[in-house]
């Protein structure tokens, strides 16, 4: 009989393109899956009903897939750090394996169940990123802390080709089934009995086969026209994946090739369309090595001299940003669309970013825990990546980014579109109104919408004047 080999699952939801699964089926036909609903993680006061609940839905989809192949996903409501040494005993697993992570409290765990293993075979793999960090380094043996030169470099580096889903292969005998049982194997629960109750539609559905079906739908049109599209958060004109690689429902080298059939196949017009969304994959993994490279990144600014920024940090007008309540359109209809779908377009995640840490003058750390409380595809990598271009505090603060919310409507939600949808006490409102944000008082209290909480060229002017005090004496 083949040895039994554990692969333990925590962000590749998914049989196929699974590097580390792919290998431990290798390894022996005698394979079972493993994912531990971790209370160190769940207990955190950042979670996000929708993702949890997107990533239940995965893990019913895995399940199944398990048994599809003859074998099965045992889900324990418990510590890896408790519950795998335990397994390994129990059924004398002598290999381990499972995909790297490039968040500091993963990394940790990772070390910490490696060393608690000691004497089984543990074989781990880079699966959620097209090359690992060692990979992708500059000519000086250096981390790159600028997209650019890391994206002229990544693109050169030639790219895996997706894997198969694995052959079939045995589960569990009978008596080793209530072994695990005995151990606190659980049935999955609901997002509802982990105590995050999501009832709105999933803005994706979760699994493998929803993630592969948009990524086809995606590949074929959306791509197409993705250059311009991707701007207008009136528009589906993204390919509402990034739940799907939060939580690995999808390979990224089943991504990637996708990107290189569509290249093969549409005209030369469609290519710089498909370019512009291979650097958005790049985007993605920048943040990822930063993170990894940098793992201070999590807990506060790149730039050491914004560490002591003289924020405002106003409580009520936290408050109103994050019920969406500004007064300024197109900031409360962002935050609308977060608070109902736990999703915000790219263009509105930067404006609404802008407005929180250059015009209200708040810490950008008090929007990241809060999108992070929101999304659906809440990742430690990109969230941080995305607050600290906008806070201006991160590894590429130039230029200084300061939106104008109003400009930023018109150039991208010419018609008003994104915010009559989000904001139906406006709806009847003229464009250019919209827009400007001139609503006379008298609409604005029939309607209980408010006042604009700040002004955007005085808090600009402050937000300049304090920024001055801090900036680094090279920058000046
Ligand atoms: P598409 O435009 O179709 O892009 C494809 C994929 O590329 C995305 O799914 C995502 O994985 C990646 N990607 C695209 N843009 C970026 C980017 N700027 N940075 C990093 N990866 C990118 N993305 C997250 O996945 N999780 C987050 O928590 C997150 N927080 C953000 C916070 C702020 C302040 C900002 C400005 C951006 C943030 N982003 C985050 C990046 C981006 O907004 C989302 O990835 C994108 O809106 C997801 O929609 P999509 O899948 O339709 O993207
Ligand atoms: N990974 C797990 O192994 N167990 C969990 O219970 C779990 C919950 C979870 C909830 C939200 C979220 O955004 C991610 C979650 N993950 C979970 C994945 C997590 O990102 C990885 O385990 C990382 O390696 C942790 O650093």
């Amino acid at each position: 009989m083949a040895d039994l080999v554990l692969f333990w699952h925590r962000r590749d939801l998914r049989i196929s393109d699974n590097v580390g699964l792919n290998a431990a089926r290798n390894l022996s036909s005698k394979l079972i899956g493993l994912f531990c609903l971790d209370p160190q993680i769940l207990d955190r006061d950042d979670m996000a009903p929708a993702r949890v609940s997107y990533m239940l839905g995965c893990l019913q989809e895995l399940q199944a897939s398990y048994q599809q192949l003859g074998s099965e996903l045992l889900i324990f409501y418990q510590s890896p750090l408790v519950i795998i040494p335990k397994l390994v005993e129990a059924l004398e697993i002598k290999t381990v394996c499972w995909n790297l992570d490039v968040e500091p409290y993963g990394r940790e765990r990772d070390r910490s169940i490696t060393e608690a293993l000691q004497g089984v075979n543990i074989q781990t793999y880079w699966d959620q990123i097209l090359h690992a960090p060692s990979e992708i380094y500059s000519g000086s043996g250096t981390p790159y802390t600028v997209y650019t030169p890391f994206w002229k470099n990544w693109i050169t580096k030639p790219k895996a080709a997706p894997l198969p889903k694995p052959q079939p292969c045995q589960g569990l005998t009978p008596q080793e089934r209530e072994v695990v049982t005995k151990l606190g194997a659980i049935d999955l629960p609901t997002a509802e009995d982990l105590g995050f109750p999501w009832q709105g539609e999933l803005f994706l559905s979760p699994g493998e086969t929803a993630a592969l079906g948009k990524l086809q739908e995606f590949t074929r049109q959306g791509i197409l026209t993705y250059g311009d599209d991707r701007n207008y958060p009136a528009l589906a004109g993204t390919s509402c994946l990034s739940p799907a690689l939060k939580f690995g429902a999808i390979g990224l080298r089943t991504l990637w090739q996708a990107t290189l059939d569509a290249l093969a196949i549409n005209s030369t017009e469609a290519a710089p369309n498909i370019h512009t969304w291979q650097q958005e994959i790049a985007w993605r993994e920048f943040y990822h090595h930063a993170l990894y490279n940098f793992p201070s990144l999590e807990q506060g600014a790149y730039r050491q001299q914004f560490q002591n920024f003289p924020w405002e940090n106003n409580e009520a007008h936290f408050q109103a940003w994050c019920e969406g309540r500004t007064g300024y359109p197109i900031i409360d209809a962002a935050m609308r669309q977060l608070n109902t779908t736990g999703w915000m377009h790219n263009r509105c995640r930067m404006i609404v970013a802008s407005f929180l840490t250059k015009d209200l003058i708040i810490n950008w750390q008090w929007g990241e825990k809060y999108f992070m409380q929101k999304l659906i595809d809440g990742d430690l990598a990109a969230n941080n990546g995305g607050w600290q271009w906008s806070a201006s505090s991160g590894m590429d603060p130039k230029p200084l980014r300061i939106f104008n919310p109003y400009t930023q409507g018109k150039n991208y939600d010419p018609e008003a579109a994104y915010i009559r949808c989000w904001l139906p006490e406006l709806k009847s409102l003229p464009t250019k109104d919209l827009l400007s944000g001139n609503i006379l008082p008298l609409v604005r209290s029939t309607r209980n919408y408010p006042q604009p909480i700040v002004d955007h060229h005085t808090q600009q002017q402050e937000f300049k004047r304090r920024y001055a005090l801090i900036k680094a004496p090279q920058e000046s």
